[in-house]
């Protein structure tokens, strides 16, 4: 038996009974919830996975009652009956931090708001936040028949140009007043003082909360992406990420499929160096052909990365924590997520039993 964990991603509109049931029955173990209903106000397939678009998603502010201790215990208690437990949250609201991510004049009280949301995920006893300090969020991305037989996935083909609106970040409108104009593009020198804020301040908050912030890399992983710099977008910059602040609760959502999209590095290296060094708090466990800024996202059997040869790798590294899908291409099907999720976790199940 591999020492990972098995474990299911929800969106916000999956957090009932019959996603509990369905997770448990792939014989998933813990799930990954997100409390950001992406596609609240909007008209987007909530089916699929959120790609991205220059409209944005939704409007962000919509899981704030989520955060609070209550919310959080009633959540933990739910997923508890189903046989589950939360392994961690990922990614925190738009609404909550867009001026950390802008610089913006509420940067301090959204520092206390995040604070608050920190402590009370770790009085819940949920061990790992997942975020994405990125200004132009998932986006720049494309869905077609990409996958194994036409199924329906994510890709992407040339870098979106198109400037973030004023009043959203993060692919969400955070302000719904806001001018016609757009947000000025900004340096990597800036975003990086910027996440160097956000680690001062928090780090140290999560350290007391026993609560370990997980850093995704940008999906898709390019240089600029709407005229934004893009912050993790090559394999080393993860350990600067962490060199900024070293600390257990400076942690990573190491993505299998962004760091393989990345036009340098190797994927095996990479997850080697973090795993053994102790800095992944979770895995997305996907696959992909290509790199940025053309590529596909593939069946997990089907793509550049020897999904195998990863599990040994993390196996050798003593590696115990979660993995999770992330995305999968649609199944054709009258269920095209379920089919696509359990032929994954399927899949995961066999890498875990077998090495
Ligand atoms: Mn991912």
């Amino acid at each position: 038996m591999a020492a990972f964990k098995l474990g299911l991603g929800l969106y916000a509109h999956m957090l009932n009974e019959d996603h509990y049931r369905f997770a448990r029955q792939c014989g998933a173990t813990h799930i990954i919830v997100h409390l950001v209903d992406y596609f609240a106000a909007s008209d987007l397939d909530a089916d699929n996975q959120p790609v991205g678009g220059r409209g944005g998603w939704g409007m962000a502010g919509n899981s704030t009652e989520r955060w609070t201790l209550p919310a959080l215990m009633n959540l933990k208690a739910d997923v508890e009956r189903f046989g589950l437990e939360i392994a961690a949250i990922e990614n925190f609201d738009p609404a909550h931090w867009h001026d950390i991510l802008l610089d913006g004049p509420k940067k301090r009280e959204q520092f206390e708001r995040l604070s608050q949301i920190i402590r009370n995920v770790g009085q819940a006893g949920i061990p790992i936040i997942g975020y994405n300090f990125s200004l132009a969020g998932v986006a720049s991305r494309i869905t077609g028949p990409f996958a194994r037989g036409g199924a329906m996935g994510v890709g992407m083909d040339g870098v979106d140009e198109t400037p973030v609106p004023e009043g959203m970040v993060w692919n969400m409108v955070y302000d719904q007043e806001a001018g016609n104009g757009a947000l000025p593009t900004i340096s990597h020198e800036t975003l990086w003082q910027r996440v160097q804020a956000f680690l001062q301040t928090l780090v140290p908050v999560a350290e007391e909360a026993g609560v370990r912030l997980a850093a995704h890399p940008d999906d898709p992983p390019a240089a600029f992406i709407r005229k934004q710099p893009r912050l993790v977008y090559q394999p080393g910059l993860y350990q600067k990420l962490i060199d900024l602040h070293p600390s257990k609760a400076n942690a990573l959502e190491f993505c299998l499929g962004s760091l393989a999209e990345m036009t340098e590095g190797d994927v095996y290296q990479a997850t080697e160096k973090h795993a053994k060094a102790g800095d992944i708090a979770y895995i997305h466990f996907r696959n992909v052909t290509g790199k940025v800024p053309n590529y596909q996202e593939t069946f997990v059997d089907d793509g550049n990365i020897d999904m195998v040869k990863i599990v040994g790798i993390l196996d050798d590294a003593g590696y115990d924590g979660v993995i999770i899908p992330d995305h999968t291409p649609l199944m054709t099907s009258d269920a095209p997520w379920h089919a696509g999720m359990a032929y994954a976790m399927g899949y995961m199940r066999a890498l875990q039993s077998m090495s």
